[in-house]
């Protein structure tokens, strides 16, 4: 057999049950195609993708134009590492810094990568600026939170499937609960040695959760007040996902260390980033901190296209609409309805909570009818369903999967 020949999607399942690790738990769906709004699986069947790779893919499926950036500057210099300079990452620099509103940025790959150098920028600047004795520094955290999968970002998870049996872990965290500003004025208060609050303005991982109005702001005042860095984590809530460029635009919070992943490429190469202004930033010097892939020219490029396709097609009006006639359609399916009893989120970043025990399989139930109804989504913790389409969707396309959804629903209704 080829290693290129097409296979069937029961093959493909197996072959990963055999030869690869068993660190996921997929829908069965081999998907083999992606444009725009939809994907395709072995067998030809189309699906609308209601996931989008946990929203990296908020510029929809190979969009042209990126996919074309990608070709071109694969075609012409791919890898240089830091030991050179290459002549796209200044751009890029320049592009994103810009576009975001910070003096600097530093390039990595993957979402936690970029926490981890959020995590340590925060730490050398509370030595090197705030003043405190070395080592003694603390972030505070929030309780539920995803920040990604390295021994110190899961050093202060509570998912206890995400830690078990891998510590020891970092110290140096203080963990409070999310959408709580008493929480956090408590803590800041209580310890001189807080260098900084690392928040994501809505939690994903904990079912799409959305803080109360003003906490974003609120947050940020408490900080500033006590000269703590307020770092947003926008891997997944950033590049027009919930109707903004940015979550925190929603409240016209501007945070001292930003950090992008996910859809900052388009989905189509791992690329993360951190951002802030020269005063924090300056505290990185170099042999601090780096990565061989991090900021190689296919990024660079990639990245300068997905920016400037968010923005020429709109992504964050179209997120803002589509997600309001989102809701309002839900709503009016659960005031009929038993089995769906609520519905949240912000732009296209929603979830609706299904009404069974949280530990019962309905939602994964509902999931694998959808799938077989041409939609895709993935349950997360708590009976709670996650829909983030591409942002490229049109209203008709977004109505057409609102009657998918209910027309499924429907059919586990009790
Ligand atoms: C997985 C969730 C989404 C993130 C935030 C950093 C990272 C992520 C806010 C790390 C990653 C992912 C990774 C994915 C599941 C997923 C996820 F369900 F866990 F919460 F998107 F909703 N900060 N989120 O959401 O980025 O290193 O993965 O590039 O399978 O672990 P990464």
């Amino acid at each position: 057999m080829s290693v290129l020949e097409r296979m069937t999607s029961k093959d493909a399942i197996a072959l990963e049950k055999k030869y690869g690790a068993h660190n996921y738990h997929p829908l069965p769906v081999v998907l083999s195609r992606g444009e725009g709004v939809f994907v395709w699986d072995v067998e030809g069947k189309k699906y609308y993708d209601f996931l989008s790779a946990y929203s990296a893919i908020n510029q929809g499926h190979c969009h042209p134009k990126i996919v074309g950036a990608l070709i071109s500057q694969a075609q012409n210099l791919t890898l240089t590492s830091r030991a050179f300079y290459n002549d796209m990452l200044g751009k890029y620099e320049k592009y994103a810094s810009e576009t975001f509103g910070f003096d600097k940025l530093l390039p990595m790959n993957t979402g936690a990568e970029a926490v981890e150098t959020a995590l340590k920028i925060c730490r050398k600047w509370a030595y090197e600026k705030k003043g405190i004795t070395e080592n003694e520094a603390q972030i505070v955290v929030c309780e539920n939170n995803f920040h990604g999968r390295t021994t110190t970002i899961i050093s202060f998870s509570n998912d206890p499937v995400a830690r078990k049996n891998f510590g020891p872990f970092t110290d140096g965290f203080i963990k409070i609960e999310y959408n709580n500003l008493k929480a956090l004025q408590e803590a800041l208060e209580s310890d001189a040695n807080i260098a900084g609050f690392l928040v994501e303005p809505i939690q994903g991982e904990a079912g799409v959760y959305v803080p109360s109005d003003g906490y974003l702001t609120g947050a940020k005042e408490l900080c500033k007040k006590h000269n703590v860095l307020f770092i947003a984590d926008e891997v997944q809530t950033g590049i027009a996902r919930t109707g903004k460029m940015l979550a925190v635009d929603h409240e016209n919070v501007k945070p001292d260390i930003l950090i992008l992943g996910k859809a900052l490429s388009g989905g189509v190469y791992p690329v993360s980033a951190v951002l802030a202004n020269d005063d924090i930033m300056g505290v990185i010097r170099p042999g601090n901190h780096g990565s061989t892939f991090g900021g190689n020219p296919i990024a660079a490029a990639v990245v300068m296209v997905a920016l400037e396709v968010v923005k020429e097609e709109n992504l964050a009006q179209n997120a803002q609409e589509l997600g309001e006639l989102f809701r309002e359609e839900m709503n009016k399916f659960i005031a009929t309805c038993n089995i769906v009893t609520k519905v949240r989120g912000k732009g296209l970043l929603n979830a609706i909570l299904i009404n069974d025990t949280e530990d019962s399989s309905t939602a994964w139930d509902i999931c694998m009818a959808l799938k077989e109804n041409g939609l895709l989504a993935k349950p997360t913790h708590g009976n709670i369903i996650r829909f983030a389409p591409p942002l490229v969707m049109n209203k008709e396309q977004l109505l057409d999967c609102v009657s998918i959804i209910t027309k499924t629903l429907v059919e586990y209704e009790k």
